[in-house]
Parts: structure tokens; sequence; C-alpha cells
């Protein structure tokens, strides 16, 4: 290991904590640097402004992203469950729900938090078939969900949270595409093991891929893990990951249950990301997708997860 790679295995567990809670300082910082992504850069394609309407013509209903988005916002500073908007507007399509998703992020950065990076989602056959949706996604990482070592998994924040394993990366460089595994591995500073807490705010955890789309991804809060590496110390698709609940081992995988590769699906990000006009920058934190199937937390439950080389994680609700 590098000397300034930031190992916090064998501290106390106080010291180990703050470290950690100096390192997504740093994270956060990276983010907030110039050469990252600007709030206005987020918002790169226009929406459009018209109330819902209805097409008696044709028979088909529509519905604006920015109405998604704001049924989604008050369903989030809520905590009440919204009905899944493919249901009433089976036309909905992937750009109008990706549109709705910068509106609803938009939100959060009006409000001063700041883009921290990007999450990938249904990446993992595993998470497919939890979720039965066939095909990754993508959603936005801003400031406030980055939550700190130790801290408990609030009920009164959360509408019905589950827990994931994943792989963080950590850029020092931008990614351009066409990127592969072996581009974001060049352009990777650390990786980290990671903890996803998702809170879809739709009924019983329930979507379709633009639903979810909308809901960017169903993000809700992360843990990174407390020992860092570069990645040119793993073989990432080999790292393995064990999940015990309550102390019981559940769930055990590797890293190649994501894609293949976990830098696999940030090289997807990235060649989607330049699709849309749009690219990974430096100083970026993205999460290459559950590694794991979802757990669901209970208040006083405890959910471990321990990654192979990057240390442990532990959360619980409360
Ligand atoms: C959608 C988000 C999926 C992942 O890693 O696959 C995701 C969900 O399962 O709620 O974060
Ligand atoms: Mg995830």
């Amino acid at each position: 290991m590098e000397a300034n790679t930031p190992e916090f295995g064998d501290l106390p567990i106080d010291e180990a904590a703050s470290r950690v809670a100096r390192t997504a300082e740093a994270v956060l910082d990276a983010a907030g640097a110039p050469r990252t992504a600007s709030p206005a850069d987020l918002i790169h394609r226009p929406t459009p402004s018209t109330a819902p309407e209805d097409d008696t013509m044709t028979g088909t209903s529509t519905i604006t992203p920015d109405d998604i988005a704001r049924v989604l916002i008050a369903g989030e500073r809520n905590r009440t469950e919204v009905p899944q908007f493919s249901a009433t507007y089976p036309d909905i399509d992937v750009a109008t729900a990706y549109a709705a998703q910068r509106a609803f992020v938009q939100s959060k950065l009006d409000a001063g938090e700041r883009l921290v990076g990007y999450k990938l989602g249904l990446t993992s056959r595993n998470k497919q078939q939890a979720m039965g949706v066939d095909s990754p996604l993508y959603g936005r990482v801003t400031s406030s969900m980055l939550s700190t070592y130790g801290d408990p998994i609030r009920f009164d924040r959360f509408i019905h949270p589950r827990v994931e394993s994943e792989i963080a990366f950590l850029l020092k460089d931008d990614v351009r595409a066409p990127a592969t595994v072996t581009s974001v591995l060049a352009a990777t500073d650390l990786v980290y093991g990671a903890v996803d807490v998702l809170d879809s705010r739709y009924q019983g955890f329930k979507f379709t891929l633009t639903d979810v789309i909308a809901d960017n991804a169903s993000a809700g809060a992360f843990y990174l893990g407390p020992i860092a590496r570069r990645p040119a110390e793993l073989e990432l698709h080999l790292l393995g990951c064990i999940v015990r609940v309550d102390g019981q081992v559940t769930m055990t995988a590797a890293g190649a249950a994501v894609m293949g590769h976990p830098a696999a699906s940030v090289a997807w990000l990235a060649n989607r990301l330049a699709e849309e006009g749009d690219a990974l920058k430096a100083g970026q934190l993205v999460f290459s997708g559950g590694v794991t199937a979802p757990v669901p937390v209970v208040p006083g439950g405890s959910v471990t997860f321990e990654f192979d080389g990057l240390g442990a994680i532990e959360v619980y609700g409360s």
C-alpha cells in the first residue's frame, strides 16, 4: 500500500471514524472544486414547462418532467410513498425520465447541495432479478447523501430503506468516451467498499425502469468503507463481499457480479453520459452498482458488509 493511501484498519474505532469523516470531506471538497460539474452543467437540457395535459384527440395522456419531479420531491420530503407514474402514463420514455431526474436533483442543488458524483443501478443480475427490471440506469449523488461512518439509518429520514454492497470509484482524471475497464481504472484514484442506502419513493418499492430513473435510482444515502486502495492493488472482479444480517451470513458475492467487473459499469456510465453531451469528471465519486441484493433495514437491526481488503461497514436502523 502506498504511504498516502488512507488505511484505518488497525486504528481505534473513534480515530478510524474521524479519519473516514475527513476522507468523506475530502471527497466533497474534490466534488466542489471548479473542475467538477457545476449545477448549471447538470441541467443541460431544457425541460417542457407546461402543466400536465390530456391529449383527448389521440387518447394519450402526458405529464411533464417537472411535474414528475414535484411529486417525487414531495414524497421524499414528507416520507410518503407515491404511485408509479408508469401506471398512469405508460408512454413516459427514458429521455423524459432522465429529464425528471435532473429536475429532482436540481431541487437539491438549489437548496445548497453539491453534485458529488453518480450511482449506477441494476448492473448485476442479482439486482435485476430482485427488482424485475433488466436494464442498467444511473442516478446522481449529492453532498447530503454521504453519511458519516457510524451514523445510524434513521427512520425519521427514510420511507423504507434497504442496503446493498457496492464498490465506489474516486476519479483523479476525467473519463473520456469511448471508455473501457482499462481507461476507467487508469482514471481512478482510489476505490472503496461502500454501502448504498436505497429509499424508493414508490409504493411497495415497486417500479418500472422509467419510474426508477425519474426517482434518481432510489438514491437515499451512502457510506464509504474504512480503507481506500489504489485500483492496481486489487483485482476488483474477484473482490469478495460478505453480508451479515444481525450477525448471520446471508449473502456472499464477488465484484464480477457487476457487469463482469465493477469498472465496466463505470465505463458504461461514461459512454452513456457522452451520448447525452456530458462527462465523468476528475474528483467525482461513482458508486458502481449493487454487488449483492438489497436487504431491508429495520429499527434496531444491523447489517454488516465485509469487503476483501477494503474493511467492513456496519449499518443499523434507529
Ligand atoms: C434501484 C436502484 C438500483 C443498484 O445498485 O442496483 C441500485 C433500486 O433497486 O431501488 O442502486
Ligand atoms: Mg445500488
